[in-house]
């Protein structure tokens, strides 16, 4: 996907590799990005919810979670900082199972941490098998400092959608900015239109 276009603010960046967005480069280390300090939460306590428009409330613990259809997932990521890396290997469960007994008419959600952070992703982007709540990585329990024990995985928007810590989604009917969409990120964070900032 290399444009003949240039998509402006960054000008033109292109690396030759198709994998890489435009401004994009390739790193082989995982780079920690976290507003604010890393909370803890052991497996006993954790609890992912979603909630409906009528408070309609999905819950499920460690256990019951572990218990759902799990899938090996294969994928790029692409920070808005420029790094991206490639063929990263996680374990989770895809979103669409989540939501299957899930009823709303919300176009939207706002994804929860324990922390508190936030982030909107619209909910055709957290279905479609494209989003995880992922809790390996690399054949490795997720390590605390990527969001450990769980955290969504949105590859295919800039990784500041993929909320660590991820505590729940909450259906919104308007889409409602969330920490770094308040903050001058981009409402959609599509990286191969370099969605980086509004
Ligand atoms: N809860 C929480 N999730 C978060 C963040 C954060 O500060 N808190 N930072 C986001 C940003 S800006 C990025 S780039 C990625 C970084 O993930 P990493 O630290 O695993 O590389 O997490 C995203 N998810
Ligand atoms: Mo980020």
């Amino acid at each position: 996907m290399v444009g003949i276009i240039s998509s402006g603010f960054h000008g033109r960046r292109q690396s030759g590799n198709p994998a890489l967005p435009a401004g994009q480069y390739e790193t082989g280390s995982f780079p920690v990005l976290t507003a604010g300090p890393a909370p803890r939460i052991p497996t006993d306590d954790w609890e992912f919810f979603i909630i409906t428009e009528a408070g309609q409330r999905h819950a499920w613990t460690w256990d019951s979670f572990m218990s759902l259809p799990q899938m090996d997932i294969h994928t790029d990521i692409h920070c808005v900082t420029s790094w991206s890396k490639l063929g990263t290997t996680w374990r989770g469960v895809s979103l669409d199972t989540l939501f299957e007994n899930v009823e709303t008419s919300c176009r939207f959600t706002t994804a929860h941490s324990y922390g508190g952070y936030t982030t909107n992703v619209p909910l055709a982007d957290l279905l479609g098998g494209r989003s995880w709540v992922a809790w390996e990585f690399g054949g490795e329990p997720l390590e605390r400092a990527h969001g450990g024990p769980a955290r969504l995985l949105v590859p295919h928007l800039y990784f500041w959608k993929s909320a660590k810590w991820i505590n729940g989604i909450e259906l919104t009917q308007d889409d409602v900015p969330g920490f770094w969409e308040s903050n001058g990120y981009h409402i959609h964070g599509d990286p191969w239109r370099e969605e980086r900032y509004s």
